[in-house]
């Protein structure tokens, strides 16, 4: 590093530190530091980002416009110093007057506006969008809650609020003068005009304005800043008025003032499962308005062609159903405000709108009842009726072979809008997010609407970034391997590939391998800090960190822990390799089950981690409060990536590919991606075990598995589930009794016992892999060399060629 831009650096941050916090540097708090620091990346980028939006405007570029209820971002300052190429200087500078760069990051708070993998996939796609220079603008919610924090207390789940707004926020604009409004409920007038077709007028309407606050995407070192767009919900200039009118109904303002700012109040929890709360549709509603009017404004400004080529300059992906009333609102607008003719509408919208699939989980569907959005929105209710009505025709008059499939393709139907079929019906891409995933939403949830429309569907396997998965998270694998093989895999992952040939190079090997083994004691050391356990540097770091569902598996991965357990209970002395299981997991608030397996690792790990006959063969940690910062904690430090899912219900998994590309083995299922990680690295370089989706679906659907027999028949299942009726883990004997009962009266839904079996095989492998150190490595960098392909730049490049055509 030049001592010319050290020293520039310096004077920036000192000069900085005076005028913005009115303190001399030595005198400065991590905290000013931070904030000083964000504010000259600020500095930095502001230029570029006006400049990038400039030039799509004279360029007339085409845009995509990403639509999610979630984008779960984390913290920022590391990331945006990576992309602009100021991360290094800063490290420095920080180190070279005494300050530790990671305490001062710190103070960034996660922004966690989204659940899990759906949100913060669409937080990877933005960093390829903008690094890869293609024009694109996400757009999104600003809640004001986030996703809660976890505490455990006595192996109980609470939850507090995420007031991540409490302190300045430095990377948002607010820009009050881009401001819309939105409405809600009314009366709708129809009038008929001379040539027969019928006009629209809206009457007593509820109106919100939303405000956006812009962040900034800063591209990897290539002069484009993207735009994130969160929406915040305010009252109107009219209303705020009203309530200083000393005649006005104060109380009924403020009332109607804090109901209409509820609607970017907070994140549901909900991950994979629908909760049909009206505040939700207001939120859903409430983005998807603010987005289209915003969006058909910037055209109008932009582009002097008629709104009826928006599908040269526009694209909008959906991300998921949830904000697929896109659909009836370009409608409504083009209709109602632009005078368009419904076939007119139509055309443009269903080549705008495309949409992805990220779940098969029947629970997930979004299924409104037809009475909340007739009353909510009583036009957009009307459009989705005309919508299903010529839906239905068309099938009856043009595919006479699915008529009588119109009951599971009507978009309503039992007095429910399908949100998914409205989605499908009105765009013209639909997308899974892993080749098995995409093949079962062709071949079986929507095998009909395949039939009608083969080719909207295609696959776009999810993807991860790898600049803040592997160059930001783990920068001394970083390091070896750019010395290996260069840096030019920063800018194509796909060269990764390179390190094969490094795959039985003795001296690289033991370099990786002493990095993972430095990643493990600054885990462990986290560990202490957090939990005051201490665990073993040189055990098999076995981790499992993804939201908690039944489907995810946490319990057979604990079930595999206590069968260890009894094991050695009974042979103190037996010899294995010792393990350190990870786990972390949020689960939803009202998910009684997952609550009760979070209480179940607790209890077990209270059990194992103080028994000292034991305890220095095998450890278990949970730690709380699983986000964005902790996972990259983990993922550099893991040996064993957990990815066991029962097959077909993971869509497509994205920690699976984290892991991976820093080196982790993946045990797992053929389930979502794992089956294509599995297809790269090759059946020796990945422990694969249990049911095939074809194998499970054909349980579902055929019958034949009885979990109670293999109660009966399997010593070792048999002895844990016993043990969890028995008290032996909590403090009373009906402590678990809902996982008992689930799994033998529920017959085991999610084939916990099916797989006990292979699943205890597969980790004896993994055993027995990891007493020999070479091999180990030679896989593990084997897995970094092909983990390439799960960059979300690909999968952003496939997107923008194939679907979005930019
Ligand atoms: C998730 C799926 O569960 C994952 O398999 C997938 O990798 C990611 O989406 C990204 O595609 N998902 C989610 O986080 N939330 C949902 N509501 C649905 C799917």
């Amino acid at each position: 590093m030049s001592d010319y831009r050290k020293e520039s650096f310096l004077a920036l941050l000192e000069g900085k530190m005076t005028r913005k916090r009115g303190k001399h540097l030595e005198d400065a708090s991590d905290k000013d530091l931070y904030y000083v620091i964000s504010s000259i990346v600020k500095d930095e980028i502001t230029p570029k980002w006006l400049k990038t939006q400039e030039k799509y405007q004279e360029n007339k570029t085409k845009q995509v416009y990403y639509i999610s209820m979630e984008f779960l971002i984390g913290r920022l300052l590391q990331s945006n110093l990576l992309n602009c190429g100021m991360l290094d200087i800063c490290n420095e500078v920080l180190k070279d007057i005494g300050r530790n760069p990671e305490e001062i990051y710190k103070h960034e708070h996660d922004a966690a506006l989204g659940n899990g993998g759906l949100g913060r996939l669409a937080a990877c796609f933005l960093d390829s969008i903008a690094s890869l220079k293609y024009a694109g603008q996400g757009s999104g919610i600003r809640y004001r809650y986030g996703l809660f924090e976890q505490r455990i207390i006595h192996g109980n789940q609470i939850e507090l609020p995420d007031y991540w707004l409490k302190e300045e926020y430095p990377w948002e604009t607010r820009k009050a003068d881009e401001a819309i409004e939105v409405r809600f409920g009314g009366k709708i007038n129809m009038h008929k005009k001379l040539n027969g077709d019928f006009e629209f007028s809206y009457e007593d309407q509820d109106k919100v304005m939303a405000v956006p606050y812009d962040v900034p995407v800063i591209g990897y070192q290539n002069e484009v800043v993207n735009t994130l767009r969160l929406w915040s919900a305010e009252v109107t200039e009219d209303e705020s008025k009203l309530m200083s009118d000393p005649s006005s109904q104060y109380y009924h303002h403020l009332d109607h003032s804090h109901s209409i700012e509820q609607i970017s109040g907070f994140l549901y929890p909900d991950d994979s499962s629908f909760e049909g709360k009206e505040l939700r549709l207001k939120q859903q509603y409430f983005l998807v308005s603010a987005t289209i009017q915003g969006i058909l404004k910037n055209f109008k400004a932009t582009h002097d062609i008629s709104l009826a080529h928006l599908s040269e300059k526009v694209v909008i992906q959906i991300n998921d159903t949830h904000p697929s009333l896109a659909v009836p609102e370009l409608m409504r607008i083009l209709m109602d405000d632009e005078n368009f003719s419904w076939d007119e509408a139509w055309k443009v919208t269903a080549s705008v709108i495309a949409y992805t699939n990220h779940t098969t989980l029947s629970e997930a569907l979004e299924k409104w009842p037809t009475s909340m959005i007739q009353k909510l929105l009583p036009r957009i209710y009307m459009i989705i009726n005309e919508i299903n009505e010529r839906f239905c025709k068309g099938i009856w008059f043009d595919h006479p072979d699915l008529r009588d499939k119109i009951p599971e393709l009507a978009v309503i139907a039992d007095d429910q809008i399908h949100m998914a079929r409205l989605a499908i019906v009105g765009s013209f891409s639909v997308n899974g997010v892993a080749r098995l995933h995409t093949e079962i939403l062709k071949n079986k949830e929507m095998k009909y609407f395949y039939k009608l429309y083969p080719n909207r569907f295609n696959n776009k396997t999810n993807g991860i970034t790898h600049r803040r998965w592997l160059l930001q998270v783990n920068p001394c694998l970083s390091e070896t391997i750019t010395e290996a093989i260069g840096p030019k895999w920063i800018q194509e992952p796909n060269k990764l590939i390179g390190l094969l040939r490094y795959s039985n190079d003795a001296p690289f090997l033991e370099k990786v391998g002493k990095v993972k083994k430095q990643n493990k004691e600054t885990l462990a050391k986290l560990i202490l800090n957090q939990t005051g356990i201490k665990v073993d540097e040189s055990s098999i770091f076995d981790v499992q960190i993804k939201r908690l569902h039944e489907y995810k598996r946490q319990l057979l991965n604990i079930f595999h822990v206590i069968y260890l357990y009894n094991e050695l209970k009974e042979n103190p002395s037996l010899d294995i390799t010792p393990r350190t299981f990870i786990f972390a997991a949020k689960a939803a608030p009202s998910y009684h089950l997952a609550k009760e397996v979070i209480k179940l690792i607790h209890h077990v790990a209270a059990t194992v981690n103080y028994d000292k006959q034991i305890n220095s063969k095998l450890k278990v940690i949970f730690l709380e409060n699983y986000n964005v910062s902790l996972a990259e904690k983990i993922i550099p430090a893991a040996d064993i990536s957990e990815q066991i899912s029962t097959a077909s219900k993971e869509a497509s998994g994205t920690g699976n590919m984290k892991m991976m590309m820093n080196g982790a083995l993946t045990l797992g299922t053929l389930d979502g991606a794992n089956i294509e990680i599995k297809d790269l690295v090759g059946d020796n370089n990945i422990f694969i075990f249990g049911l095939t989706s074809d194998q499970v679906h054909d349980y579902y659907q055929y019958g034949g598995y009885v979990a109670k027999d293999i109660y009966h028949t399997d010593d070792r299942v048999k002895r844990i589930l016993d043990q969890l009726n028995s008290g032996e883990f909590g403090h009373q004997e009906i402590e678990f009794k809902d996982i008992f009962y689930n799994i033998m009266y529920h017959n085991d839904p999610y084939f916990v016992l099916k797989d006990f079996d292979p699943y205890i095989e597969s980790h004896e492998l993994v055993e027995r892999s990891y007493r020999d150190k070479n091999t180990w490595q030679r896989m593990s960098v084997t897995n970094i060399a092909y983990s390439g392909k799960f960059s979300s730049d690909r999968t952003i490049k496939e997107y923008a060629s194939e679907i979005w055509k930019l």
